[in-house]
């Protein structure tokens, strides 16, 4: 079972409704306490790293800080993975999203999500992968929250160009066309402060700016894991790869992952992978 504090959700319906929309939400995933804890530690990481890194540059930090690998193995986290891709995990990437008001900007204007699919940059092959987004902060649609088009993960890779509209979070400016977008089929995925949703590597989703007259930044922590095994296969034929291996690493700050209930979650490397990588080389 994944527990919510408003529902409880089996693990077969969430799996189904994965299937069938491309995403799952919400998902109660962080108790009172553990969502003040994460708060805490990232409130201490932006005011380290400044609002800038805050914003969309701290990447892949489970490799080296303790409560980011705890958040993205934490169990109730990976229940919900499990049950959308089975059992055997590897981690691929996490990332914070931080969406400060036009107003905290630091005169940067608006800042949205364009419409785009995680994996198109990923080089997975097959194509797939899970995205588990945890808002750090209550998440809605006045402060810009996910936005998902239902279904969307069914068809296949999109062509993405370039976002038109200054302001675009994205790493490389990345948005797919409009007119391959069914916004009719647009879905505002709000979320309390310790829930998660779960969207599909092929599934279209974005974001509006922040335009609420709350201050605060709307922080979101977003991991996505891959089904590992030996089907797994990575293309390393472009350079700028993020390459992903199953061999077993856990971060230097950390225990090595555990298997529960036969689970297992490997970590996939990037170019500061510890060199026991296979492919550490080659990222
Ligand atoms: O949080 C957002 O606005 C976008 C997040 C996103 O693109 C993702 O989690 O893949």
């Amino acid at each position: 079972m994944v527990y919510t504090t408003l529902m409880t959700i089996a693990a077969s319906a969430l799996t189904r409704q994965w299937e069938a929309q491309g995403f799952v939400a919400p998902l109660g995933v962080l108790s009172e306490d553990e969502v003040r804890y994460y708060r805490e530690e990232f409130d201490r990481l932006e005011a380290r790293e400044g609002r800038d890194r805050a914003e969309i540059k701290l990447i892949d930090r489970h490799f080296d800080l303790e409560f980011v690998w705890r958040l993205a193995h934490h169990p109730r986290v990976l229940d919900a993975v499990e049950a959308a891709i089975g059992p055997n995990i590897l981690l691929l990437a996490s990332h914070f999203f931080c969406k400060y008001p036009a107003a905290g900007a630091e005169g940067r204007g608006e800042r949205f999500v364009a419409w785009h699919q995680d994996v198109t940059y990923w080089g997975l092959e097959p194509p797939l992968a899970v995205s588990g987004w945890i808002a750090i902060d209550a998440s809605d649609v006045e402060n810009g929250c996910l936005r998902v088009v239902r279904g969307s993960h069914r068809n296949g890779l999109l062509s993405h160009g370039r976002a038109e509209r200054a302001g675009n979070l994205l790493s490389v400016n990345q948005a797919i066309p409009s007119e391959l977008v069914d916004e009719g089929e647009a879905v505002d995925v709000c979320l309390r402060a310790g829930q998660m949703s779960l969207h599909h590597g092929l599934l279209v989703h974005g974001s509006n700016p922040n335009r609420s007259s709350r201050g605060a930044a709307v922080s979101r922590f977003a991991m996505s894991h891959r089904r590992s095994g030996r089907s797994l296969r990575t293309r390393l034929d472009r350079p700028g790869r993020r390459c992903s291996c199953a061999a077993r690493i856990a971060p230097a700050t950390s225990r090595r992952p555990r298997s529960r209930r036969g689970r297992r979650i490997g970590v996939g490397c990037t170019a500061r992978a510890p060199p026991s990588c296979p492919n550490a080389s080659s990222a």
